[in-house]
C-alpha cells in the first residue's frame, strides 16, 4: 500500500515537472510585440524592442509590401489592406486588387497583437474655464483670436467618467497680430491640468502649429490608451505627429516624427 502511494506521488511530481517545462518553453517562445504605424504620408513608426522608433517610409518600403494593415479613414476602420506609397497611400485588397477610398485623415496599423481604438469626436469649445486658466498660467494675455479651439470628451482611463481634452492655438491668426503664438494640448481631470504639448513663441506670422487629437488607441496592448496628437504647420512644412502615454500622473512623449 505504501509503495503505491510513493509511485503515485512520484508520477504526480513527474507530471508537474513536464507541465512546468512546457509552460516554460511556451513562455520563452512567445513572439515579441511587432507593430508598424502609418499616419498620412508624414509618419511611420515602428515598435522596436518595446520602444517606438521613427522611420523613413522610403527606406521601409520593402518591408511594407507583405504586411496587411488595418486602415482607418477619419477614425473609421475601413478594413485590411496591403499598402503602397505613391503621392498618397494606395490600398490593395488580399487579392492584390487596387481599392479606391475617400480621402481624409489616414491611419494604418499592422501588429501581431490586438489594438483597441477609442472613438473620438471634437467640438468647438463653449466653456473657456480651463482654457482661460491655462492661458493665465502661461502668461498669455492676448487671447482675442483663436485659430484652434477644440474640446474632446474622452474616457481616457476607462473608469466610466469622461476626461476633458482641449487643443488650442492662435497660430496663423489673420484678424489680429498677437505678440505670442501658442499651440497647446492638455487634459483636465478633476480640476487638474495635465499638459501634452505646449509651445509658446514670439509670433513671426508663420510659426506655431494647429494641434488636434488624431487618434486614441491602446497601441501596445497594455490596457492603457495612448494619444496621437498632430500639429499642422504653415504651408509646406511637414505636420508634427506625436505619440503620448500617461504614466506616473503625467503625459510622456513616446515618439514623434522629427
Ligand atoms: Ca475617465
Ligand atoms: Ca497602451
Amino acid at each position: 500500500m505504501k509503495k503505491k502511494y510513493i509511485i503515485f506521488i512520484a508520477l504526480l511530481i513527474i507530471y508537474f515537472l513536464i507541465l512546468f517545462a512546457f509552460i516554460g518553453i511556451n513562455n520563452i517562445t512567445i513572439k515579441p510585440k511587432e507593430a508598424t504605424i502609418i499616419i498620412d504620408t508624414e509618419t511611420l513608426w515602428k515598435l522596436n524592442n518595446g520602444n517606438w522608433i521613427n522611420m523613413d517610409s522610403k527606406i521601409y518600403d520593402n518591408e511594407l509590401s507583405d504586411k496587411l494593415f488595418t486602415v482607418f479613414i477619419n477614425n473609421k476602420n475601413i478594413g485590411n489592406f496591403f499598402l503602397e506609397k505613391e503621392n498618397n497611400w494606395l490600398l490593395y485588397d488580399t487579392n492584390r486588387n487596387l481599392v479606391k477610398y475617400e480621402g481624409g485623415s489616414f491611419f494604418a496599423v499592422n501588429s501581431n497583437y490586438p489594438i483597441n481604438v477609442k472613438k473620438i469626436t471634437a467640438q468647438q469649445t463653449s466653456d473657456f474655464k480651463y482654457i482661460n486658466q491655462v492661458l493665465y498660467d502661461n502668461n498669455i494675455t492676448d487671447t482675442s483670436e483663436f485659430t484652434v479651439n477644440l474640446h474632446y470628451e474622452i474616457d481616457f482611463d476607462d473608469d466610466g467618467k469622461t476626461e476633458n481634452f482641449y487643443t488650442i492655438s492662435n497660430a496663423f491668426a489673420r484678424e489680429t497680430s498677437p505678440p505670442k503664438v501658442f499651440s497647446i494640448a492638455f487634459m483636465e481631470k478633476e480640476d487638474k491640468i495635465y499638459y501634452l504639448y505646449k509651445s509658446i513663441e514670439e509670433n513671426d506670422g508663420q510659426n506655431g502649429c494647429k494641434p488636434y487629437i488624431n487618434m486614441v488607441m491602446d497601441l501596445d496592448n497594455d490596457k492603457k490608451y495612448e494619444i496621437i496628437l498632430s500639429c499642422g504647420y504653415y504651408s509646406i512644412q511637414n505636420r508634427y505627429d506625436m505619440m503620448y502615454s500617461f504614466k506616473d500622473n503625467a503625459f510622456k512623449l513616446l515618439v514623434d516624427n522629427k
